[in-house]
C-alpha cells in the first residue's frame, strides 16, 4: 500500500470571498483572514491557498479588480508576517501575475490553465502548477456527470494539459496533479478516484488531493458540512497512504496529526 516515503505536506484553505467572513468592511475582513492563516500556520501547514473567487455550482462569477482586491494584500501580509508557502487559487491569468509578483510560490487552477492568457501567465513565473481535473463548468459540473472510466479519463486529461504546458515552455517538474474531488463527478466516481489514486504515480509528479468536508463524506455519513471532521481526516489519510503528497484541508492541526501517524507507519521514525 505505501507508494511513497516523502513529506506529505498540509495546505490550509484560505477563503477570501465575502460570504466566508462576517461583513465588517475590507480591513476587518484582511484582519480575520490573517489571523486564521496564522493559526494554521501554528498548527502546521506548509502551504496556505488563497481563494478570493468561489466555484460553487450557481457561485456568481467575480470581477477581476475585486479578486485582486481580496487576495494580494491577503498574500503581501502572509509573506511579510508568516513563515508559510502561498497558493493562489485562481483561473485567471491577471490574478497568477500579480499573486505571484506579491510571493505566491504556487498557482492552484481548478480549470487547470484553461482560461484566456492563463498558460502564457503561468509560464511567465516559476511558480508551481497545480492542475486540477474538473469535468464541466462549475454552472453545470454536477448535472450527470458521466465517464466510461473515470481514472483513465483524468488521466488522459492530465496528459494533454501537461503537453500544453510543455508546449509553452513550463518545466514539466513544476507540475502538480489533481483529480478534482467534487468537480463534475458522481459520488461513485470520486470514491473509485479515492480507491485507485496511486494510478496518478504513474506521472512522477507530485499529487494533490481536496477533499475535507466535501459532499462525498456527507454522503456516506449523513452528516452537515460544518460535522466532516472525523470523515474528512479518514479520507487524508487514505489519500496519503495512496500516494498523495499534498493534502488541502481546512481542519489542519487535526490532519497534521492524522499525517503524523501516516508518517510514522511508512517509514518506521518514531
Ligand atoms: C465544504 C467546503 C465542502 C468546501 C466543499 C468545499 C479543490 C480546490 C476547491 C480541490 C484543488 C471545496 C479551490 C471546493 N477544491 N483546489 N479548490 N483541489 N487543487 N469545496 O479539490 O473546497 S474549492
Amino acid at each position: 500500500m505505501p507508494v511513497s516515503t516523502v513529506p506529505i505536506q498540509v495546505m490550509g484553505i484560505l477563503n477570501v470571498t465575502p460570504d466566508s467572513f462576517s461583513d465588517g468592511g475590507q480591513f476587518h475582513r484582511l484582519d480575520m483572514a490573517l489571523r486564521h492563516a496564522e493559526a494554521m500556520v501554528a498548527a502546521g501547514a506548509d502551504w496556505i491557498d488563497v481563494g478570493g473567487e468561489s466555484t460553487r455550482p450557481g457561485a456568481p462569477d467575480v470581477a477581476l479588480d475585486d479578486e485582486l482586491k481580496r487576495v494580494i494584500p491577503v498574500i503581501e501580509r502572509l509573506r511579510a508576517e508568516l513563515n508559510v508557502q502561498v497558493s493562489i487559487d485562481t483561473s485567471k491569468a491577471q490574478v497568477m501575475t500579480a499573486a505571484v509578483a506579491a510571493g505566491a510560490a504556487m498557482i492552484n487552477d481548478v480549470r487547470a490553465l484553461r482560461e484566456e492568457g492563463a498558460l502564457e501567465a503561468a509560464a511567465a513565473t516559476q511558480a508551481q502548477i497545480c492542475l486540477m481535473h474538473m469535468q464541466g463548468k462549475p454552472r453545470n459540473m454536477q448535472d450527470n456527470p458521466i465517464y466510461e472510466d473515470v481514472v483513465n479519463e483524468v488521466k488522459q486529461f492530465f496528459e494533454s494539459r501537461i503537453r500544453d504546458c510543455e508546449r509553452v515552455g513550463i518545466e514539466r517538474q513544476r507540475l502538480i496533479l489533481d483529480p478534482g474531488f467534487g468537480f463534475g463527478k458522481s459520488m461513485r466516481h470520486n470514491y473509485e478516484l479515492l480507491q485507485r489514486l496511486q494510478a496518478f504515480q504513474e506521472f512522477r509528479l507530485p499529487v494533490l488531493a481536496g477533499i475535507s468536508r466535501k459532499s462525498m463524506l456527507g454522503h456516506v455519513t449523513g452528516r452537515a458540512v460544518d460535522e466532516r471532521l472525523a470523515a474528512s481526516l479518514a479520507a487524508a489519510v487514505i489519500a496519503a497512504l495512496k500516494g498523495a503528497q499534498i493534502i488541502r484541508v481546512h481542519d489542519v492541526a487535526e490532519t497534521v496529526d492524522a499525517l503524523k501517524v501516516v508518517t510514522a507507519t511508512l517509514t518506521g521514525e518514531c
